[in-house]
């Protein structure tokens, strides 16, 4: 949107059935938090909105398992997650909850609107029922044999294991994920949002006006629209949730996903009585910050309920990130395969910025991305100590001893190359950020930060200051010339601190304090300028803005990981997944239709030859028999493979993908490698050889 007057910036209400992990972080609370600051350091009239969701099968699982009530569940787990994201800096302008009344009156309301208006179908239908735990069962709450692979644990929505997408019904030997009992069949009546009907306006809003949305985004978007729209139930048998507003609604609450983005708006009129100018008035950009799990709620079903209502804005953008696994390994909440935010603080104290910048810094904003202790490590001690810190440190160290401790004058008449390069860099970089954030490209944002800090180094290095002063006794003159590169360092310095505060707010307060400044500084537009800090101003001794990360403290944390594992045996249920009837595809790739498939020509091949590809240490270039020809596939398994021992195995290949050059050679298709969970590479083979050229279907 061009010139919003307001923002209106949400990021997705976690489930408070558990803390927050650094996956939550990196997904959605870090990068909205980014764009509020970025947002609030140009006086732009911002609402931050957050809070715990606190309803659905994730709470009510959580209590049964703790043998306490849903309210103690979410009391507790609130009251965790709130000072979690206060520590991490996460600066909400309101962390509401949705056991609210406010948020409760105004879901009803929401609710009763549809209704009266006759935009629901009631329907009846059977649902399995678990008799011992007293509880109709949600697609996930139900395993049983799939009726496709036979794998004895298959879900009620999907086989993990062939995956399979699948209906409660399909399964064999259906069984309670909660107690284990047999379901039996009940009828039940809900109300359903008949989503078809938004479709045609769905596509034109999505497909049509918002070809800028992100492409995951976007893809996805695209992908559930392209397949077809279905009535989805709005309402469940429970007793922890809303209750449906209707007469003979007894024992039905409004479904999680249905109540939970209205909570957004109930806790933005919790904030302020002109909530309305936020939610109702053309002018405000809203935007959703999310992890990729939401994104068919926050940009098919909640806009079409927002429509269906009518007098609300509607996202402008949802800005969705991809998963952040940990050590090559899924975050699982249940099998305890997490970092957790709580004891990451405790851990690291002081260190929240450390945090903040590697979960920015390998965001996982176009694909999933893997967090790893050795990488925190790194990017902590080579890039925070090493560029930045080191930077700040040695203009500060040097500007004490050259300069006595204040800014020193510029002398116009004799600003070199080097200088006016300099300043040059520092106007280009706060052009370039704004410009990238402007895109949700945080993490290229906050390369371009690091990047003026390393061209800082490397221009202090090539004066170097230091040398000249032991030339002062022969040449006085020299003075001037240690003076504009001090000045201009600390002019550097001040801009850093502009730069970074959106990311490592307390990083910038630090540098504030040695530079005896205050917050006003900090605002948007004295970046690129470096008339910043007056001449002849003492500032005070450097402070260490980073410390260095050893060895002992990563292994202890690896070794914590590692401990904490809990097997899968052990747990049946992840519970943080929504309790949801709609089919969202496991893992990270939307659902697609048969056809889809049907377009992928795959053959089994027969390798026979293959040689490594020089300068290229992954590569290995393979020709494959395909029966009627012989490929030459190139292929990235060398680290995993030595050439001779493959010959004669037999593979799946993507014969009909399109032509590929990689290092000058052209690739005429891709074989097929399964990645286990130590980033090993295996083959795809059928169980006895065949014919090479046999289709794969
Ligand atoms: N609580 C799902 C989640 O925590 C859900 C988000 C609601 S946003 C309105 O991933
Ligand atoms: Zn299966």
């Amino acid at each position: 949107m061009n010139n919003p007057k307001r923002y209106l910036v949400t990021a997705a209400l976690p489930y408070a059935n558990g803390p927050v992990h650094i996956g939550h972080l990196a997904g959605c609370y870090l990068p909205a938090d980014i764009y509020v600051r970025y947002l609030r350091a140009q006086k732009k009239d911002v609402k931050f909105i957050g809070g715990s969701d606190e309803h659905g099968v994730p709470i009510t699982i959580r209590a049964m398992k703790e043998g306490i009530t849903p309210q103690q569940v979410v009391d507790r787990y609130h009251a965790i997650i709130k000072e979690s994201m206060k520590q991490m800096g996460i600066s909400f302008d309101i962390y509401s909850r949705t056991s609210n009344k406010v948020h409760h009156d105004t879901a009803s309301a929401f609710f009763k609107k549809l209704y009266d208006d006759g935009l629901f179908e009631e329907k009846e239908s059977e649902q399995y029922f678990d008799e011992k735990a007293n509880t109709f069962l949600a697609d996930r709450y139900i395993t049983g044999t799939c009726p496709v692979c036979g794998n004895p644990n298959a879900y009620g929505d999907q086989c993990e294991k062939c995956g399979s997408s699948l209906s409660p019904e399909q399964l064999i030997n259906p069984r309670s994920a909660l107690s284990d009992a047999v379901p039996v069949k009940r009828k039940t009546k809900h109300w359903y949002f008949p989503l078809q009907n938004y479709e045609p306006w769905l596509k034109e809003w999505i497909i049509d006006g918002h070809k800028e949305w992100k492409n995951n985004v976007y893809g996805q978007c695209k992908s559930w629209l392209d397949s077809g729209l279905q009535s989805r139930a709005m309402t469940r048998d429970s007793n922890w949730g809303i209750n449906v507003p209707l007469p003979g609604a007894e024992g039905k609450v409004l479904y999680v996903w249905f109540d939970a983005p209205i909570g957004y708006i109930s806790a933005t009129k919790e904030l302020t009585d002109q909530w309305a100018d936020y939610w109702c008035q053309a002018d405000t950009q809203l935007v959703h910050f999310i992890g990729k799990d939401n994104i068919v709620f926050h940009c098919i079903i909640f806009p079409a309920m927002l429509k269906a209502h009518g007098g609300f804005v509607l996202p402008d953008n949802v800005p969705a990130n991809e998963f952040l696994n940990i050590e090559g390994d899924k975050v699982s909440t249940s099998r305890n395969w997490a970092v957790w935010v709580h004891e990451y603080i405790k851990d690291f104290p002081g260190c929240e910025d450390v945090l903040r910048y590697v979960l920015c810094a390998n965001a996982p904003e176009t694909k999933d991305n893997d967090f790893t202790w050795k990488d925190f490590q790194d990017r902590n001690n080579s890039e925070l100590v090493s560029i930045f810190g080191n930077f700040v440190n040695r203009s500060w160290v040097l500007m004490h001893k050259l300069c006595g401790g204040k800014v020193p004058k510029l002398h116009e008449d004799i600003l070199d190359e080097k200088d006016k390069a300099l300043v040059e860099a520092i106007r280009q970089t706060k052009t370039k950020v704004e410009g990238l954030l402007e895109e949700y490209k945080f993490r290229d944002a906050l390369f371009e930060v690091i990047d003026l800090s390393r061209t800082g180094n490397k221009y202090m290095q090539e004066k170097e200051p230091w040398i000249v002063a032991k030339q002062l006794a022969e040449n006085p003159a020299a003075q001037k010339s240690i003076d504009n590169c001090m000045h201009l360092c600390l002019q550097l310095t001040a801009n850093l601190a502009i730069l970074i505060n959106p990311f490592l707010p307390d990083t910038a307060k630090k540098m504030l304090g040695m530079m005896k400044v205050v917050d006003k500084i900090l605002d948007w537009e004295n970046a690129g300028s470096v008339k910043l800090l007056s001449v002849g101003y003492s500032l005070r001794e450097p402070q260490l803005l980073f410390r260095k990360i050893e060895d002992a403290e990563i292994a202890a944390q690896v070794e914590k990981l590692k401990a904490g594992l809990i097997k899968p045996n052990e747990s049946k249920v992840e519970e943080t997944q929504p309790q949801t009837s709609i089919p969202i595809a496991i893992g990270s790739k939307p659902e697609i239709v048969y056809d889809d498939f049907a377009k992928i020509d795959l053959k089994v091949g027969t390798i026979v030859s293959a040689e490594k590809v020089e300068k290229a240490d992954k590569l290995l270039k393979l020709q494959i028999e395909l029966g009627t020809e012989t490929r030459t596939i190139v292929s990235g398994i060398a680290l995993h493979y030595q050439p001779e021992a493959i010959i004669g195995k037999q593979v799946v290949v993507v014969a009909n993908l399109a032509p590929r050059k990689m290092r000058g050679i052209e690739s005429n298709g891709m074989i097929l490698m399964a990645e286990d969970k130590d980033g090993k590479l295996h083959f795809v083979s059928p169980e006895n050889m065949i014919n090479a050229g046999s289709s794969v279907s």
